[in-house]
């Protein structure tokens, strides 16, 4: 379908509707909303700069932007966890590299500018920490009063401590994750914010840039892409932006995406591996990676379309399994990953072992979240001696080689 300049389209009943600051989802039957450009759009594709707004042919307009320069983060190729697996081509995206930490910086520079554009003197988001904490950063620098909604107790100290010091007011849920989002998006009109959720369509257009940069750093579209899915947002974006490479004339091949999940939070998993059109909700998702302790994923249904059309799959991955792979990545590849993000690790690791790769695939593996966000998790066991100062530790430390 083509459409006159940016327009909201439904994912589920195709309803075009004009962009505005009230326009959260489809006025006719509730659906998510996707920025749709004109066809024009893709054939005038050029990218200048560097960071996300490089992109900013395929983005949407704004008046002005605010930015801490996000985007532009390593692709690293990671040789030595790759030689262990026999995968001669794998690399991380190292999302923790974002200014605030995570790849919600690429959402939020665009998510925050559109909210200045529609005149928004507020904006609300619920999170399970790393949203919060991006939120709040381009909140501040834009001017904008911020409130999160946040999993009492169940949120990274290093996220809500950044919330915190960038000024948002703290709403603490004695619920979940899915709480959270409930309680907000059904007060946010009588609060007057506006809601910077992934149900935010602006957003994800900017979440989408890690597919372009994944594409422009190799070359190439990767054979795979592994994304850690929570609410599914982030996956769905990276579809969205593959394609569109491919619209533009830029790329001539998809990649095929793939989806992590903890086993105790995996309604996207099990839906794909049991073929069923619908998710069913996880009532109490439980996993020690809380960025991703997500029962209800707001974009299940644009991530199992992402997943199914890509004809790629999707995985779960136990707290250990997680907790190992983070480990394993500090420890190989010298990147230190939040454990939500070394889930997309925890997923290459036990694929290689299924024999789903072959050794010369070309596979990405995002890595959405820095290490130092979650200074809590129990990480590893490590060599460690105290001494005294008069001490000489050589003789001791050669016992502990
Ligand atoms: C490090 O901050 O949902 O599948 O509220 O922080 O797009 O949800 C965070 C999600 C992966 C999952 N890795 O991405 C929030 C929030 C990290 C994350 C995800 C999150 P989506």
């Amino acid at each position: 379908m083509d459409v006159e300049g940016e327009a909201l389209v439904c994912i589920d009943c195709g309803r075009v509707h004009k962009p505005g600051p009230g326009v959260l989802v489809c006025e006719k039957c509730n659906g998510l909303l996707e920025v749709s450009y004109p066809k024009s759009v893709f054939g005038n594709v050029s990218f200048n700069g560097t960071g996300v707004w490089r992109y900013s042919s395929l983005l949407p307009k704004v008046d002005r932007i605010i930015t801490l320069n996000e985007g532009n983060t390593p692709l690293v190729k990671a040789e030595n966890l790759g030689r262990k697996i026999g995968l001669r081509n794998l690399y991380v995206k190292f999302e923790g590299a974002n200014p605030t930490g995570s790849f919600k910086d690429r959402g939020m520079t665009v998510g925050v500018s559109i909210a200045l554009k529609f005149g928004q003197k507020s904006v609300a988001c619920a999170s399970t920490g790393n949203t919060s904490a991006s939120m709040a950063a381009y909140a501040a620098r834009a001017g904008l009063k911020s409130f999160v909604f946040l999993p009492d107790g169940y949120v990274a100290a290093g996220k809500l401590l950044q919330a915190i010091a960038h000024g948002a007011t703290i709403v603490k849920v004695r619920g979940n994750f899915d709480d959270a989002l409930r309680i907000l998006l059904s007060h946010s009109a009588e609060l007057g914010v506006y809601v910077l959720n992934s149900v935010n369509p602006y957003r994800i257009e900017g979440q989408k840039t890690t597919a372009f940069e994944i594409w422009e750093g190799l070359g190439k579209t990767p054979e795979f892409v592994v994304y850690p899915v929570g609410n599914a947002a982030n996956i769905s974006s990276g579809w969205k932006g593959f394609i569109e490479l491919k619209e533009a004339g830029l790329a001539n091949s998809l990649p095929k995406m793939v989806g992590v999940q903890a086993e105790g939070a995996a309604p996207i998993v099990k839906a794909f591996l049991e073929g069923r059109g619908e998710i069913e909700p996880v009532e109490k998702p439980e996993t020690v990676a809380t960025a991703i302790r997500i029962g209800r994923p707001l974009s299940w249904k644009k991530a199992l379309r992402a997943i199914r059309d890509s004809k790629g799959t999707a995985v779960t991955v136990s707290d250990e399994e997680i907790l190992r792979a983070q480990v394993e990545l500090a420890r190989t590849e010298g990147i230190f990953a939040e454990p939500a993000g070394a889930a997309s690790i925890a997923g290459v690791l036990k694929l290689s072992r299924e024999g789903y790769f072959k050794g010369d695939d070309t596979v990405v593996a995002v890595v959405t979240g820095h290490g130092l966000k979650d200074p809590e998790v129990k990480i590893m066991p490590y060599a460690e001696l105290v001494i005294q100062p008069d001490e000489n530790p050589v003789e001791a430390l050669r016992k502990l080689l």
